[in-house]
């Protein structure tokens, strides 16, 4: 069996589980603006927690990266950082406390998923780095709807925004480029491709189980 060996192959091989990672009953809720409180002040804890944690793969990616993928990856730790930042505001905004926070299981497995690709290829760390981002610019649009609540406005905006978008297709062409040129080529090459595609396939899965945390 050929792997999938583009990120549009990627999606197509996994597509009911990409379009269950970037449709949820709490993405619907907050595009409504029917979401409770417990339910989104959970996903934004959690997500801050995440997001440290996001952040250390994207700075183990950029350690491994090619001249020419540096610029790429530095913009996309300059994203993360004011991610953290907006984090931090929001929750004081909403009397969140971030400092006692605890990461809830399906967050711990999350993140334990994310420390075991610093065993992998570059590629597969540049393909997880893709798909993860990929879920949430996705996710976000809210199929085009615009949310009733500022607040929720606010999140289509950060993630679902024209800037971003373009991110996340950089993103996406550079994994195209190196998956093409290690195209049928020996079996270590044929096995990176498998990874990526599997990886993939871990992201949307663990992404679903992300968003389902805040009803926990
Ligand atoms: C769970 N996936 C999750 N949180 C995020 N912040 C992103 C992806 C991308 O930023």
């Amino acid at each position: 069996i050929v792997p999938p060996h583009t990120t549009a192959e990627m999606i197509e091989a996994h597509k009911d589980a990409f379009i269950a990672a970037t449709n949820h009953d709490f993405l619907d809720a907050c595009a409504d603006g029917t979401v409770g409180d417990q339910q989104f002040n959970t996903w934004l804890l959690q997500d801050y927690l995440f997001v440290l944690e996001f952040s250390r793969m994207a700075g183990r990616a950029l350690s491994n990266a090619p001249d020419e993928h540096v610029p790429l990856l530095l913009g996309g730790l300059a994203a993360l950082k004011e991610e953290l930042v907006w984090f931090k505001y929001m929750a004081q905004r909403l009397g969140v406390d971030l400092s006692t926070a605890m990461k809830k299981p399906t967050n711990q497995e999350y993140c334990a998923f994310m420390r075991e690709l610093a065993e992998h290829d570059y590629t597969v760390q540049l393909a997880a780095y893709w798909a993860i981002e990929l879920v949430y610019n996705k996710a976000w649009q809210l199929n085009g709807k615009t949310p009733r609540k500022p607040l929720h406005q606010e999140l289509q905006q950060r993630w679902g925004n024209a800037e971003f978008t373009a991110f996340v297709t950089a993103l996406a062409e550079e994994v195209d480029k190196r998956l093409h040129v290690e195209v049928g080529a020996d079996e270590v090459q044929l096995m990176v491709q498998r990874e990526c595609s599997e990886v993939f396939g871990r992201v949307m899965a663990q992404e679903v189980r992300f968003w389902h945390m805040a009803y926990e």
